[in-house]
């Protein structure tokens, strides 16, 4: 994805001051909820009654917090997503069988949990720069698919 040096500088400054581990695992257990058949992937989990216990179960939790340092990672390679995620995107597809729609859900969930962290900092500017990152991010994990 492309970012000029501004929007650059808003995404690295905002991603900063939010804490990674908290979002990444509010962003999967949120992803459970809303679009509750991507369950399904995740049966190692255990039962997930209600969204309370999904945000609460410590595999969620633990999986949100893997998921999102890999973003993390992406966020350092923001010139090279492709690459970053060429191996993954691999996993994604042959063994884990993913719809890849799933990766925008997910980017799009890792918005309003920022948003909702951030309050008012996450401005207009913030959010478009953003939706590029997560953009990026879900084709690159989308793009070994076949
Ligand atoms: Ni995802 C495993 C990264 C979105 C389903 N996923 C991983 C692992 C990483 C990872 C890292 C661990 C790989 C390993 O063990 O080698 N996943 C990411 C990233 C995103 C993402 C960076 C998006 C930003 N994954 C999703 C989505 C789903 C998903 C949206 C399904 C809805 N991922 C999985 C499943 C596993 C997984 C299933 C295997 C989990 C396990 O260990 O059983």
């Amino acid at each position: 994805v492309y970012l000029n040096d501004a929007e650059k500088g808003l995404v690295t400054g905002l991603w900063g001051k939010v804490n990674h581990d908290a979002t990444g695992a509010e962003s999967l257990g949120r992803l459970l909820i809303v679009y509750p058949w991507t369950q399904r992937f995740f049966t190692s989990f255990g039962d997930l009654p209600s969204a309370s216990a999904v945000m609460s179960n410590p595999k969620v939790q633990d999986h949100g917090k893997t998921v999102i340092n890999t973003f993390d990672d992406g966020m350092k390679h923001l010139d090279n997503l492709k690459g970053t995620f060429a191996s993954l995107s691999e996993l994604h597809c042959d063994k884990l069988h993913v719809d890849p729609e799933n990766f925008r859900r997910l980017g799009n969930i890792i918005m309003i949990v920022m948003s909702d962290h951030l309050g008012k900092e996450f401005t207009p500017s913030a959010q478009a720069a953003f939706q590029k990152v997560v953009s990026g991010v879900g084709s690159a994990l989308a793009h070994k698919y076949h």
